[in-house]
């Protein structure tokens, strides 16, 4: 019989684990003068997140499903919750005194707030709309940036239109079967869980890593007689039609056909993208011409995280942080995810591949 002294110790597992709070004052009191308000900022987008989960929780029950009766800026359709997500950004944003500008997916121009406030927030309230209905995973995403000039110079537009390498801070929340934080400062990207019964997220997901390369693709099929031989191409080698070969760099051959995976709610998209490796992608079609998704409040924030993460994001031609935004509704095609399979779809739009 074994000794009782030979037995492992089992060690208890925190009952407790590091809240995003804990994890945004930890990266506070590392950045010296640093002041708190982006601390404060960060906790303020925590609280109005908190808010929405628990109306999308229960939006069979609260007489949120279906439409408002009116049109956004983009021509679409307003759902109740979309328009519920907006209010609570746009207050919890403004009552914290913190924001120069707020820029909304489903706002026609820039918010000018704070004359003093030092960061510009732009965020889409309810990614995925078209799936609320249906309870299929939806989302919120945001950006922060910094005011170059806050004490000197009034909020303006150009505060917002700037690219998206300029962030410094990016963050998506899923509200899926668990709702799930993802977060950026510019310090890797880290995953929070909800615990619903205490209210607070948790970090679950320390350091995410998007893989090299991974085994699914996502994209909406649909349109591919609406998209360019180029990218009809590359829809055909990720399918397994031709051969795999490699990309144009020497890296390892691939293994093709690719599954295919697409919710059609971009977080979630993202999401499984993120974790599991591949590749997501609007691209540009016959009827959306620079693409469906927009850049300063999906694009940008999605590229921010995943390069956060090792991987990579891309309009087919140009490098998305990098891109100069002229409007702050602009579209851009948007192909993110693991780096190889990214790099595979941009050799293809070159015709390095093909
Ligand atoms: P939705 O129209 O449902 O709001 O940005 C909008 C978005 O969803 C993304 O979340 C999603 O990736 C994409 O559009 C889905 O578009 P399709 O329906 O054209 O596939």
């Amino acid at each position: 019989m074994a000794e009782a002294s030979s037995i492992p110790v089992q060690k208890t597992p925190a009952v407790v684990g590091t809240t995003l709070r804990e994890h945004v004052l930890h990266g506070m009191h590392a950045a010296p003068g640093a002041t708190g308000e982006f601390t404060s900022l960060l906790n303020h987008v925590s609280l109005a997140i908190r808010i929405i989960n628990s109306r999308v929780r229960a939006a069979g029950l609260a007489d949120l499903l279906g439409y408002t009766g009116e049109t956004n800026v983009q021509g679409e359709s307003v759902q109740k919750l979309d328009a519920f997500a907006n209010e609570v950004l746009l207050n919890v944003l403004e009552r914290s005194g913190h924001c120069g500008v707020i820029g909304s997916e489903e706002v026609d121009e820039a918010i000018l707030a704070h004359h003093h406030g030092k960061y510009v927030v732009l965020f889409d309230p309810l990614d995925g709309s078209s799936n609320i209905d249906t309870n299929v995973g939806i989302g919120t995403i945001f950006a922060i940036l910094r005011r170059s000039d806050p004490k000197l110079s009034r909020p303006s537009l150009a505060d917002a239109l700037r690219p998206g390498r300029e962030i410094v801070a990016a963050g998506y929340v899923l509200y899926g079967p668990s709702t799930i934080f993802v977060l950026s400062t510019g310090q890797g990207c880290h995953g929070f869980t909800l615990d619903p019964a205490i209210g607070e997220f948790f970090l679950s997901q320390p350091d995410i890593k998007v893989p090299a390369r991974g085994t699914c693709y996502s994209v909406n099929e649909g349109n591919f007689s609406r998209w360019t031989p180029e990218i009809q191409k590359w829809a055909r080698w990720i399918k397994g039609e031709v051969p795999a070969g490699t990309n144009p760099d020497g890296s390892e051959p691939f293994k093709t056909p690719y599954g295919a995976r697409y919710v059609g709610s971009m977080v979630a998209d993202a999401h499984r993208t993120l974790l599991k490796g591949g590749v997501f992608a609007y691209p540009a079609d016959a009827k959306s011409k620079s693409g469906k998704l927009r850049l300063l409040y999906e694009a940008n924030p999605m590229a921010f995280l995943f390069e956060q993460a090792g991987g990579a994001a891309t309009n087919g031609k140009e490098r998305i942080l990098d891109i100069m935004p002229t409007e702050l509704h602009q579209r851009t095609p948007v192909i993110l995810g693991s780096r190889d399979d990214v790099a595979a779809f941009r050799h293809f739009m070159s015709g390095e591949r093909g």
